[in-house]
């Protein structure tokens, strides 16, 4: 069996920064450079396919491609539409965010989706939602400018990807209804437990490290003794830090890993409690 690994991910367009950040941070290095379709690691046995992600789903599920990053949104309309489409998710990736869902003009009367016409790039998903419900509708397929539809006279309201929302305010429709949220998700051929080449079960365990790491702080701080447990408890998603007793004084210095955001409020209330010197620093690679 052969050992290198090849990986699919988006040529350009708004997963492209966030993919090739993740591989570079999980130490495979590599360039792209105007239209070259194949990356070559220059330190890893791992070639980057770089192609549409419409086409990754595809390409991961026929194992052309041991790994891919994908939108959940894409990968879901394409198992709805497509019986081929077997690649399963291994590691939700963090980027990417938005969520499908329903919009309607502003001065719309629309109360229910009932007898209505609804524009999408997603029309499997959108029509599970209405066979799920229970509800019978049209559903048209647009690629692009769903935005407009409305206004063209084609749809009564549609069901697209949003994610700050000022493309909808932009256009004047309001979200109703969200029908599933999405993030990128790293995909192979088969689920997690069932990979068995080493290199692919070591290289996730680094995008694991990397995305991990993304969230965690390490959180240094003072404290009396006898507050030692008090502050343990504010420390959000710290397993079991270690305490350090301090040469002077009765106090002990407390060293965690916090798994979980550590918010400006969360220090504030560390040092009410009786913390001082609160450090809280970043961390670059977690290996469990
Ligand atoms: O060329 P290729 O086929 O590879 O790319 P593409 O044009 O199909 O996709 P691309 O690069 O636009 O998006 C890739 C993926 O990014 C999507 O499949 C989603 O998983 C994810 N993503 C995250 C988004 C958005 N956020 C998003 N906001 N994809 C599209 N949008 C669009 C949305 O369709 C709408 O037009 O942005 C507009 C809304 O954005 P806001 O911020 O104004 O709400
Ligand atoms: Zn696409």
């Amino acid at each position: 069996m052969s050992s290198k690994i090849v990986i699919a991910i988006q040529r350009k367009g708004r997963l492209f920064d966030d993919s090739k950040n993740l591989l570079i941070r999980s130490g495979v290095n590599f360039s792209t450079s105007g239209e070259k379709l194949l990356a070559r690691s220059s330190n890893l046995d791992i070639d980057i396919l770089l192609v549409r992600d419409d086409d990754i789903p595809s390409l991961v599920s026929k194992g052309v491609a041991n790994l891919g990053i994908v939108g959940q949104n894409v990968l879901a309309e394409q198992v709805a539409t497509n019986k081929k489409i077997t690649a399963k998710t291994v590691l939700n990736l963090g980027f990417s965010r938005c969520k499908l869902a329903f919009a309607k003009p502003l001065n719309s009367k629309l109360r229910s989706l009932k007898n209505k016409t609804i524009a999408t790039s997603y029309p499997a998903l959108v029509k599970n939602y209405l066979k799920n419900n229970e509800i019978n509708a049209e559903v048209i397929k647009i690629n692009g400018s769903v935005e407009l539809t409305p206004y063209i006279g084609i749809a009564d309201c549609i069901c697209d990807l949003v994610s700050s929302g000022a493309t909808l305010e932009a256009n004047n429709l309001i979200e109703f209804k969200s029908l599933m949220e999405s993030e990128a998700v790293l995909i192979s051929p088969v689920e997690s437990k069932k990979i068995t080449q080493t290199n692919i079960i070591n290289l996730i365990k680094r995008f694991e490290g990397v995305i991990n790491a993304k969230e965690s702080k390490y959180v240094m701080l003072n404290v009396d003794r006898n507050s030692t447990e008090k502050i343990c408890k504010l420390l959000p998603g710290a397993d079991s830090p270690t305490i350090i007793p301090l040469q002077k004084d009765n106090k002990v210095a407390i060293h965690a890993l916090c798994k979980e955001p550590v918010f400006w409020e969360t220090m504030e209330k560390l040092k009410l409690n009786g913390a001082s010197s609160i450090l809280v620093l970043p961390v670059e690679k977690i290996l469990n």
